[in-house]
C-alpha cells in the first residue's frame, strides 16, 4: 500500500505595495502596518516598495537607510529609487496596491500586462468619512491602453467600505493594557512620568504645526485637575518650546499652573499604541494616528490633513456626523482645533472635559461598531478572491 503523502502547501500569494512617503511618515506609517498584518496573519509574501527609507526609520528603527533590499519582519523592503526599474512578468506579484494612487514604474505595468493570469491591481485610497465612497469602493478602472484594470479600494466607516485596519488580537492586548495599572505606569515611567503625573489627566499631543496649541496650553493651566502633556519630539516645536523655555529635547518637562509638558521621544508604532492607550484623551492626526485613538477607546480630538480650499473642513464634518462619540462640545473643540470655526478655549476646554466619561463611553460602542465591519487587510483579500 503506497505510503500517504501529504499534500504540498499552496505556494504563499505573493504582494507588492508601493508606498511613497509624500509628506512625513504617515503614508509609510499605514503601508507597514498593512504590509504586517498581511503577512502576519495571512501568510501572504509581501514587498513593500519606500521611496524613503530615512522617514521609514522614525517608525521602524530596523530599518537600514542603505539598503537597497532587507528583510523586517518577514516583509520585503525594497528602496523604491526612481521609475527606471526593468521589470520582467516573474518580478509582478500576484497582487499589486499603489497607495494613495502613487504611480508605479511604468516598467512594472508593463509587466504586469504579460502576466497570465493579470494580477489585481489595487489603488488603496485615503479614508474618508464622507458618503460618496460608499458607491466608488471597488470600483474598476480600465488601463486606456494595456489590457489590464485597477480597482479602487477605500477604507472607511461602514460595512459598505473596505474598514480600517485593526490587527487580530489587537482589543484583547488594548484591554489587557488598559486594565493593569502597573503596566501602564511602568511603561509611562520609562519617559520619566512620575507617580504625580500618573494620577493627573494624562493627555498624548500629535498634531500638524497649524494646531492652536498655546491656546491649548493656556486653557489647560487654569484647569481644576492636574494635566500631564506628553508629546513627542518635533511636534508643535513652537508652542511646547515657549512653554517649557528651553529647546524641546526628549526629557525636557515644565510645570505651569495645572499644566505639565514632557518631551518624549518618537517612539516605534507598537509603543505609540501603548501610549494612546495610557493616556486620558489623544490628540491625534492624518490618517494611521487617528484611526489608532479609535482602537484605544478613549476619547480623542483629530488634527486633519490639510488640504486646499478647506476640502479637509469638509471631510472632518463628515467624520463628526457620523462618530458615535461626537457630543457637541467635542465637534466645537475638534472645529476650532482644525481652524472651521473661532472657539474661546477658556470656556470650550471645560465644557468638553465634562463630556469626556459619556465620550469614552461611546467610544468603546465606536469601537464595537467598527470592528463589526471587518478589518481592511481581511476585506482587501476577500476581495481579490472575487476578482480572480
Ligand atoms: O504622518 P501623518 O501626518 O499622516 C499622513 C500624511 O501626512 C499623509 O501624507 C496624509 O495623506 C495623511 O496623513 C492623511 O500622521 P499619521 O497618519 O497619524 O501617521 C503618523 C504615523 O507615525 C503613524 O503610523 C503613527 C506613527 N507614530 C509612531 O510610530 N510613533 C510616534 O511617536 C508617533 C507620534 C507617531
Amino acid at each position: 500500500m503506497p505510503f500517504p503523502t501529504t499534500p504540498a502547501a499552496a505556494p504563499a500569494r505573493t504582494l507588492a505595495l508601493f508606498c511613497k512617503v509624500v509628506d512625513n511618515y504617515g503614508d509609510i506609517g499605514i503601508c507597514w502596518r498593512l504590509a504586517r498584518q498581511l503577512q502576519r496573519e495571512h501568510a501572504v509574501a509581501v514587498t513593500l516598495w519606500v521611496d524613503d527609507l530615512v522617514s521609514f526609520r522614525r517608525i521602524c528603527p530596523e530599518v537600514g537607510t542603505n539598503l537597497d533590499m532587507q528583510q523586517i519582519n518577514g516583509v520585503t523592503v525594497r528602496h523604491w529609487r526612481d521609475q527606471d526599474g526593468v521589470f520582467g512578468a516573474a518580478d509582478v506579484a500576484d497582487i499589486v496596491i499603489e497607495f494613495f494612487a502613487c504611480d508605479i514604474p511604468p516598467g512594472y505595468i508593463r509587466a504586469m500586462a504579460e502576466c497570465t493570469p493579470r494580477p489585481v491591481w489595487l489603488n488603496l485610497e485615503g479614508l474618508t468619512a464622507e458618503t460618496w465612497v460608499e458607491g466608488c469602493h471597488t470600483l474598476s478602472s480600465p488601463h486606456p491602453s494595456m489590457s489590464l484594470t485597477k480597482y479602487f479600494f477605500f477604507p472607511g466607516f461602514t460595512s459598505r467600505t473596505g474598514g480600517l485596519l485593526a490587527e487580530s488580537g489587537l482589543e484583547r492586548q488594548r484591554s489587557e493594557f488598559q486594565n493593569d495599572p502597573a503596566a501602564m505606569a511602568s511603561f509611562l515611567g520609562h519617559f520619566g512620568v512620575s507617580a504625580a503625573e500618573m494620577a493627573s489627566l494624562k493627555v498624548s499631543l500629535f498634531c500638524y504645526p497649524q494646531a492652536p496649541v498655546a491656546e491649548l496650553f493656556a486653557a489647560w493651566q487654569r484647569n481644576p485637575q492636574a494635566v500631564t502633556c506628553l508629546v513627542p519630539e518635533g511636534v508643535a516645536s513652537a508652542a511646547v518650546e515657549a512653554f517649557l523655555g528651553r529647546p524641546p529635547t526628549v526629557g525636557a518637562s515644565a510645570t505651569r499652573g495645572a499644566l505639565t509638558v514632557r518631551v518624549l521621544p518618537f517612539v516605534p508604532q507598537p509603543d505609540y499604541d501603548r501610549l494612546l492607550w495610557a493616556c486620558d484623551l489623544n490628540f491625534v492626526r492624518g490618517e494611521d494616528s487617528f484611526v489608532r485613538a479609535q482602537w484605544a477607546a478613549r476619547p480623542f480630538i483629530w488634527h486633519i490633513y490639510p488640504q486646499d480650499e478647506n476640502l479637509h473642513h469638509v471631510k472632518l464634518k463628515a467624520f463628526l456626523h457620523v462618530y458615535a462619540g461626537a457630543t457637541a462640545h467635542l465637534q466645537a473643540l475638534s472645529l476650532g482645533w482644525n481652524d472651521a470655526t473661532t472657539v474661546d478655549w477658556s470656556t470650550i476646554w471645560p465644557a468638553f472635559a465634562a463630556d469626556m466619561p459619556e465620550i469614552a463611553e461611546k467610544a468603546v460602542d465606536w469601537q464595537r461598531q467598527m470592528l463589526a465591519n471587518g478589518d481592511l487587510s481581511s476585506n482587501l483579500l476577500k476581495f481579490v478572491d472575487t476578482v480572480k
